[in-house]
C-alpha cells in the first residue's frame, strides 16, 4: 500500500484537524437552535464518509453513463424505495444536490423565462430560491409574492386567491423558511387550480413533521413536492423531489440530469438512504412529535415571559419572535444569545427591512436540540433564559452561560461514539 492510504487527517492536515475539532467541541458545548440545522446520527456520518464518495456516475439506477454503478445503484433505489414508502408517492428523485436546486429542476421542468410565478415572500417566512430579487429565479422569472395578514401574521387566503386571479401565474408556490404555521394546502391547491397554476409545495423545513405524520401532508394536493433531507429530516445536505404520481416523472429526471446538475453525490445519496430508513423506523414519529411539543412549550415560555411572536405561536419546530416592541434588532439578540452558548439566527419578520442589520426578528427552531433529548424542562429554561436576555437583564450572563453549559453536559453529543 502506498504511504497515500496512511494520510491521516490529524497527522497530514493540522489546520483542517484543528477546525473540525474546534467545530464538534462547538457543537458539544453550545445548544443549537438554528431552525434550519439537525444533528445527524453515526450511520448517517459514516455513509457521509465512506470511499462511495469516489464513485462518478450519471443518469439513474440502471441506466447510469460511467460504468461500476452496481453498489451505487442499490443505495440509490433503496432511498428512492424508501423515500416513496415515507412520504406515501409514486414519483421520488433523490438526486438533488441540495433544496434550491431541487427548485431549479421543478422551474426547468414545468416553466419557462419571463412566465410569472407566485411565492411567498422573504419577509413573509419564504425563500430564496422561490423568485427572490436577487436569486437567479427572481431574475429569470416575473416573480410576484404574497404576504401573511399583518395582524394574525398568517396567510391569508382570500387575499392569496384574489391576487392568483389578478396575477394567473404559471406556478404557485407554498412553503418556505420561517413560516411557522401550518399550511393549507388543500386551500392552496384549489386556488392554484381556480387559474390553471401548477401548485408546488416546498417542505424543506418540516419535511421530517410530514413524515412524521404530525403536519399535514401536502402530497395529496400538491402537483409537485420539493425538500431537503437536512433540518427536520435530521439526514445530510440535499434534496428531494417527490410528486404522488409519475405525471412529471419524465421532465423532473431529466431538469436534474442533465438539466441543472452533472454526476451525482454518492456518499450523500448513501446517507439519504440512511436517513430515510431511519424516519420509517418505528421512534421517528415520536421524534416528531416532540418537536412540535417542545417548539411549543418554548413559544409559550417566551409569550408568558412578555416576549412577541409572529402569529402569536407556533404548529411547527421553529418560532418566529418579533423584537420589533423592544426595539431590539435581531443581530444584537442572535449575539447576546451566542455569548450564553445558544446559536440562532436574525430573520426578517412580515413587513420588515430589507436590510438584515435592520430586522426585527429572530427565529428559533428545536429539532437539533430535541435530538439531544432536551425537553419540556430545558425548554422552559432555554425559554426564560432568552426572554431574561430581551428584557435586558446583562448582569446575568455568566449565570445563563452555567446553565446551558450544564445543559449540554447531561445531554451529550456523539460522546465516545466518533
Ligand atoms: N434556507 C436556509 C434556512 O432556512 O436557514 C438554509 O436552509
Amino acid at each position: 500500500m502506498t504511504q497515500f492510504f496512511r494520510n491521516d487527517l490529524a497527522s497530514g492536515d493540522p489546520l483542517v484537524v484543528d477546525a473540525l475539532n474546534a467545530e464538534l467541541n462547538r457543537q458539544q458545548n453550545q445548544i443549537e437552535l438554528i431552525a434550519s440545522e439537525n444533528i445527524v446520527s453515526p450511520a448517517v456520518l459514516e455513509a457521509l464518509g465512506h470511499p462511495i464518495t469516489n464513485k462518478t456516475l450519471e443518469g439513474y439506477p440502471g441506466n447510469r453513463f460511467h460504468g461500476g454503478g452496481e453498489y451505487v445503484d442499490i443505495v440509490e433505489q433503496a432511498a428512492i424505495d424508501r423515500a416513496k414508502e415515507l412520504f406515501g408517492c409514486d414519483y421520488v428523485n433523490v438526486q438533488p444536490h441540495s433544496g434550491t436546486q431541487a427548485n431549479q429542476a421543478v422551474f426547468f421542468a414545468t416553466v419557462s423565462p419571463g412566465d410569472c410565478i407566485l411565492s411567498m415572500n422573504l419577509a413573509a417566512g419564504g425563500h430564496l430560491s422561490h423568485g427572490a430579487g436577487a436569486n437567479l429565479s427572481g431574475r429569470w422569472f416575473d416573480a410576484h409574492h404574497y404576504a401573511v395578514d399583518k395582524e394574525t401574521g398568517r396567510i391569508d387566503y382570500d387575499e392569496l386567491e384574489s391576487t392568483a386571479k389578478t396575477l394567473r401565474p404559471k406556478l404557485l408556490i407554498a412553503g418556505g423558511s420561517a413560516y411557522p404555521r401550518e399550511i393549507d394546502f388543500e386551500r392552496f391547491a384549489a386556488i392554484a387550480r381556480a387559474v390553471d397554476a401548477l401548485f408546488l409545495v416546498d417542505i424543506a423545513h418540516i419535511a421530517g413533521l410530514v413524515a412524521g405524520g404530525v403536519h399535514p401532508s401536502p402530497l395529496p394536493f400538491a402537483d409537485i413536492v420539493t425538500c431537503t433531507t437536512t433540518k427536520t429530516m435530521r439526514g445530510p445536505r440535499g434534496g428531494l423531489i417527490l410528486s404522488r404520481d409519475t405525471f412529471w416523472e419524465k421532465k423532473l429526471q431529466s431538469a436534474i440530469f442533465p438539466g441543472v446538475q452533472g454526476s451525482l453525490h454518492t456518499q450523500v445519496i448513501a446517507a439519504k438512504a440512511v436517513c430515510l430508513g431511519e424516519a420509517l423506523a418505528p421512534g421517528f414519529r415520536q421524534y416528531a412529535a416532540s418537536i412540535v411539543s417542545n417548539a411549543k412549550t418554548l413559544a409559550k415560555t417566551l409569550m408568558d415571559n412578555n416576549v412577541d411572536l409572529v402569529s402569536g405561536g407556533t404548529d411547527t419546530h421553529m418560532v418566529l419572535l418579533d423584537l420589533s416592541r423592544q426595539g431590539l434588532k435581531g443581530q444584537v439578540l442572535q449575539d447576546a444569545l451566542a455569548r450564553v452558548n445558544i446559536t440562532s439566527n436574525k430573520n426578517p419578520i412580515p413587513f420588515d427591512s430589507a436590510k438584515p442589520s435592520e430586522w426585527a426578528g429572530l427565529r428559533l427552531g428545536v429539532s437539533a436540540a430535541t435530538t439531544r433529548g432536551l425537553g419540556r424542562d430545558e425548554f422552559e429554561t432555554l425559554g426564560s433564559i432568552i426572554a431574561e436576555i430581551i428584557h435586558d437583564d446583562d448582569g446575568a450572563m455568566d449565570r445563563h452561560r452555567n446553565k446551558v453549559l450544564q445543559m449540554c453536559q447531561q445531554f451529550p453529543v456523539y460522546q465516545d461514539c466518533i
